[in-house]
């Protein structure tokens, strides 16, 4: 009975596995652009968060799926299972360029931060937070763009809506605050980068 269930369980999860982006040996120097690899640069917050004077209240947030090979390319900027966090002030507008450095498809969704453990996402927490078809998820280095509001404070997640990609680790963590006065990006135990 053990061996069904074992059979089963691999056969489940062979297709997860091939969609996960298995890291690739670094190729040396080239011209090509970069990729879901040991080539990206360390990520550095004031990379992925900005403000723009000429727009007040809006959280510009950059966020790249597959930024490097960390958990085999399923993160958002190199950081995945939440180790990276976004805190946004409520009522601020939140501005996110999505792009993905895989052929692999992957997805953005803001999420409640329990809904990061299930297989699927379902509906974006705030309303327009999510990349088009977060199921189908995008690739390609073209940027997509979504906006919404961060109406409401709480624990969020942004998520990678592809199917049991979340619950692998797809995910960092977005909190929305009543008491922040700027946005900020958090990696790991460091302080705080406040974007201001
Ligand atoms: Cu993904």
């Amino acid at each position: 009975m053990f061996r069904i269930i074992a059979l089963v369980c691999a056969l489940a999860l062979s297709p997860m596995l091939q969609a996960a982006d298995a890291p690739t040996a670094p190729t040396g120097h080239d011209h090509g652009t970069p990729s879901g690899d040991s080539k990206a640069a360390e990520p550095q917050e004031s990379m992925f968060l900005s403000v723009d004077p000429k727009t007040p209240k809006t959280a510009r947030l950059v966020v790249i799926s597959a930024y490097n090979a960390v958990n085999y390319g399923m993160n958002f900027n190199g950081f995945a299972k939440g180790g990276a966090r976004y805190t946004i002030p409520q009522g601020w507008t939140v501005s996110v360029m999505f792009t993905n450095n895989s052929p692999v498809p992957h997805s953005a969704i803001v999420v409640e931060k329990p809904v990061v453990k299930k297989l699927q996402m379902g509906e974006p927490a705030f309303k327009g937070a999510s990349t088009p078809y977060p199921v189908r998820g995008t690739t390609g280095k073209t940027g997509v763009p979504f906006q919404f509001v961060a109406d409401e404070a709480g624990e969020f997640a942004i998520a990678c809506g592809f199917p049991s990609h979340s619950a692998n680790g797809h995910w960092i963590a977005f909190d929305v605050s009543t008491t922040a006065t700027a946005p900020s990006l958090q990696f790991g135990t460091k302080a705080p980068y406040v974007a201001h």
